[in-house]
């Protein structure tokens, strides 16, 4: 049953959130009424309470109570619900090709936009401060103490054990400049990556884009300064419910993603690759070689061998016509290769096909691996 457009969905997630960014630009774009719950302890509580602690966020309650998490499928499900206007185009190789996209913009892009978040004093020190105001609203704890804590678990967990170091760090930022110039080209030329208005890949690279890199005062800067269209395309995706409705795309996938899907077969996909391969080996921990850059001892992600079998069930499900013309234009980029490398994938991660409707895990989690 399609959820009540007047009834707001509840959204669990934090206003510094990458996901929770990536999903908010969504919901206003299409006119979905919600209401953010900050993840206070009466936030949580209010969670817990419904039978639910979101181990990620954001986590959505539906008006009938169910809950969904998880933006990708989340945004895949509300599509189906709320068609109007649609943001996954209808063209089957710009939908598959912009599904590719949004999953380097949520994968790829993280390691550098936790990087630049933990790493520089003015951000760590900003970040730990408002996730805290956040978190304790209302309570009487020190405060210094819990920054602290909170800057030690994010840098340890998602900079230092996601392969960040001396060797890897300027590869690393290489990756925000390289998406940086990239839509910045492409901003030169149309207001949204597609045409004039905004479509699934654009609400990919808010996620980055929109909570992170603009936000945090290290990654903002460089935008600001190397970037400014894709500053004010920050903005345009967040105001775009005022667009006047049925703007025109372009054609098929234009000529200038071209780069853009190089730099995802030799980046993205040679991660996903590497990390599927892992997982098959029971191995917890992974090095691999990206663009002559080691990487060592990345953590193996259930979930992201998951997200290489979502990609490669989209391109079968393809219209065989149009998996003739996915196919050319992935060989031609170097992405075809490495997204069929692997040659059995047996994630485990959603066996019942329940997505969105279950607790989404989250992207470093090694549950299976302890069990066996
Ligand atoms: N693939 C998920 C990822 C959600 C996610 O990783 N959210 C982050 C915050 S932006 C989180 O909850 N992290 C949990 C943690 O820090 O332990 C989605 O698209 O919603």
């Amino acid at each position: 049953m399609a959820p009540d457009a007047q009834v707001p969905l509840r959204v669990y997630g934090s206003k510094v959130s990458y996901f929770t960014g990536k999903l908010e630009a969504y919901l206003r774009y299409k006119g979905i009424a919600y209401q953010r719950i900050a993840l206070s302890p009466d936030g949580v509580a209010r969670a817990a309470g419904k039978g639910r602690l979101a181990a990620q966020i954001p986590a959505l309650q539906l008006p009938d109570g169910r809950w969904i998490t998880d933006t990708t499928p989340v945004i895949a499900w509300l599509e189906g619900q709320y068609p109007e206007p649609r943001v996954i185009p209808a063209d089957p190789l710009q939908a598959f090709a912009s599904v590719l996209l949004e999953d380097y913009a949520d994968e790829w892009l993280w390691r550098p936009a936790m990087h630049y978040r933990w790493s520089y004093a003015p951000d760590r020190r900003l970040l730990s401060k408002l996730i805290v105001e956040e978190l304790l609203a209302g309570q009487f704890v020190p405060g210094v103490i819990a920054r602290r804590v909170v800057e030690f678990r994010q840098f340890h967990y998602f900079v230092r054990r996601d392969g960040v170091n001396a060797r890897s760090r300027e590869h690393v930022e290489g990756s925000y400049l390289h998406a940086l110039r990239w839509l910045e080209g492409v901003l030169a030329k149309r207001p949204f990556l597609l045409g004039e208005r905004p479509t699934l890949a654009d609400f990919g690279f808010m996620g980055p884009m929109f909570r992170h890199f603009s936000h945090d005062p290290t990654p903002a800067d460089i935008m600001r300064e190397r970037a400014p269209g894709v500053w004010a395309w920050v903005s345009r995706c967040w105001n775009a419910s005022t667009l006047v409705p049925g703007g025109a795309l372009v054609a098929g996938v234009p000529w200038d993603w071209e780069p853009l899907l190089a730099e995802i077969g030799a980046t993205h996909l040679e991660h996903l690759h590497a990390n599927a391969r892992a997982w098959r080996e029971g191995r917890r921990r992974f090095d691999v070689e990206i663009q002559g850059v080691p990487y060592r001892q990345l953590p193996t992600s259930q979930y992201r061998v998951w997200c290489l079998e979502r990609l490669r069930a989209h391109f079968e499900a393809l219209p065989e016509a149009h998996q003739s013309e996915a196919r050319e234009l992935l060989e031609g980029q170097g992405c075809w290769e490495p997204l069929w490398r692997e040659s059995e994938l047996a994630s485990g991660y959603d066996p019942a096909g329940e997505v969105p409707f279950i607790a989404g895990r989250p992207v470093f989690t090694h549950q299976p691996l302890l069990r066996r």
